[in-house]
């Protein structure tokens, strides 16, 4: 006879708690990278619904950067916590991917076996029932055993809502937050709100599932446990097994939250090594669903004058007399005096071009989206020259060329192994580069660069969270491979704060 849970039911159903306590984990250490929530795109301080610091933001812009507002978890609470949002992405990757395929799993063979019959409800009459029980649990009474067959009318009610409702949303929402999708279909970032709308709503979805979590837990404990754990453990009811059960119950719960610790630990022990271990597995999901999504045509028209934001946040002050003289002396002059190097690493060419070249190249002019992978956005219109064209100046594309570093005449605001700060650069393949939306911006609403936001010129990208955007620009160089520069991943963020090369997510 089958048992009432059948192996996958209980295997599927242990995969996911411990794949949810690691997105919960990892969701909560990229939130501490920015502990604020917000309603509206423009993320102007004193507008969050809600916050989990005391830290008051100034109003004034440019004096304060996102990287300043991380909150340090405990490695205990977020995965792997300590101001490692890079690596918790990557945690965050691994395990949707996972979660998506283990409820996959789940879905199909609730469906093949039949046995969505008896989670999913078919009449009407489940409300009332589960009305009836919720007042009797309200009342510290439990209903019968015989009241479960296996599950009542508020477990189906509540076991369909986090399946087919609550787990989707999560998706839904996660999904919205990613730069590919909002550069290919800007339209289903609005539909939630935008990105602050999406960020809100998973916020909320989350806090829903954990407090599912907990009830769920907690009644599997406190409603006719001997049941309950049995046949959690054999699949079958077979009282006399409950010790048995019991203990393995409690053994498994210690030995998932002792590897959710582990899995900080082994992180932050050697961080370039979790790095170098997670991307290539995240890899795998960002070039099945993301990496080939290209945008639409920068999206024109999709956002309006009206959507420009009020505040824009910064990441990255502007560069100090120590850290770079020249861009300092170049700024007194008003960029009277400014160059971009344009360089080809293959053949070992280089040319210096000026401010006004790069003006009378066509021009290109967006409206769009700017988000930091840390959660603020900003909407502005942008306006530049087209990385290409700019590139153009030097010559046609080299042959071997296959990624555009470009670096700034400021230093990384911090190195991950505290090592000296070294100058800013990123990394884009050539697909990215050839967007229309890639431009090396030197206006936005219509008025040049601010200081903080990277005067004289700074790269915008459309398909790419803001770490690709490097301000300040000193130089834009065709290059073969991004493994021989810098810590070899790709850019100062990918270096230092250890994401991932392709920004898409
Ligand atoms: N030179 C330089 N460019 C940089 C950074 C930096 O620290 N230095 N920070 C990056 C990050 S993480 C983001 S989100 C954007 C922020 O752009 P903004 O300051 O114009 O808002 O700049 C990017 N470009
Ligand atoms: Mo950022």
């Amino acid at each position: 006879m089958n048992p009432d849970f059948p192996l996958w039911l209980r295997a599927t159903h242990l995969i996911n708690f411990v794949l949810i306590g690691m997105l919960l984990r990892s969701g909560w250490e990229m939130l501490s990278s920015m502990p604020r929530l917000w309603w509206s795109n423009d993320c102007a301080p004193g507008k969050e619904w809600l916050k989990f610091t005391k830290r008051e933001l100034p109003k004034e812009e440019g004096v304060y950067t996102s990287l300043m507002d991380e909150k340090s978890l405990s490695p205990l609470i977020a995965l792997p916590g300590r101001e490692n949002i890079g690596l918790g992405r990557h945690w965050h990757g691994l395990s949707v991917m996972l979660w998506v395929l283990n409820g996959l799993v789940y879905v199909v063979l609730l469906f093949a076996t039949g046995l969505w019959r008896r989670l999913i409800p078919t009449s009407w009459d489940v409300f009332p029932e589960a009305f009836e029980t919720l007042k009797m649990y309200l009342s510290f009474n439990v209903p019968s055993i015989e009241h479960f067959q296996p599950y009542d009318a508020l477990q189906m009610l509540g076991y369909s809502f986090v399946i087919f409702i609550l787990a989707p949303f999560m998706i839904l929402t996660g999904v919205a937050m990613a730069p590919a999708i909002r550069a290919r279909f800007p339209w289903y970032v609005k539909l939630w709100g935008g990105h602050q709308g999406a960020r809100s709503l998973h916020f909320i979805a989350m806090v829903l599932m954990s407090g599912f979590i907990v009830m769920h837990v907690g009644l599997v404990f406190l409603v006719h446990p001997k049941y309950n754990l049995v046949h959690m453990v054999f699949g079958d009811v077979e009282p006399a097994r409950f010790a048995q059960a019991f203990v393995i119950v409690i053994a498994t719960i210690v030995a998932v939250l002792v590897f959710w610790v582990a899995l900080s630990y082994w992180t932050l022990a050697d961080r370039a090594r979790a790095h170098s271990i997670l991307v290539p597995l995240t890899e795998i999901g960002r070039k099945i669903f993301l990496n080939r999504l290209r945008p639409t045509n920068s999206a024109p028209g999709n956002f309006t004058e009206d959507d420009i934001s009020e505040f824009h946040w910064t990441n990255g002050l502007p560069p100090t007399e120590e850290e770079s003289a020249d861009w300092v002396r170049m700024r007194e002059q008003d960029f009277a005096g400014y160059e971009i190097v344009l360089a080809d690493d293959i053949g070992g060419t280089e040319k210096k071009v000026t401010l006004d070249e790069i003006r009378s190249l066509p021009q290109a002019s967006y409206i769009a989206v700017h988000t930091c992978m840390q959660g603020w956005s900003a909407t502005s219109r942008w306006t530049g020259a087209k990385l290409t064209d700019v590139l153009g100046l030097l010559g046609p594309r080299p042959a071997g060329a296959r990624y555009v570093l470009i670096d700034s005449f400021g230093l990384a605001q911090k190195m991950y192994d505290n090592r000296p700060r070294e100058p800013f650069y990123a990394v884009i393949d050539l697909e990215t580069a050839e967007e229309e939306g890639t431009i090396l911006s030197y206006e936005r609403n219509g008025r040049p660069l601010d200081i903080h936001l990277g005067a004289p010129a700074r790269l915008r990208v459309e398909s790419n969270h803001g770490y690709k955007m490097v301000k300040w620009v000193r130089s834009i160089r065709w290059i073969a491979d991004y493994r021989d520069y810098g810590d070899g991943r790709g850019g100062t963020r990918e270096d230092s704060a250890l994401q991932a090369f392709n920004g898409r997510i």
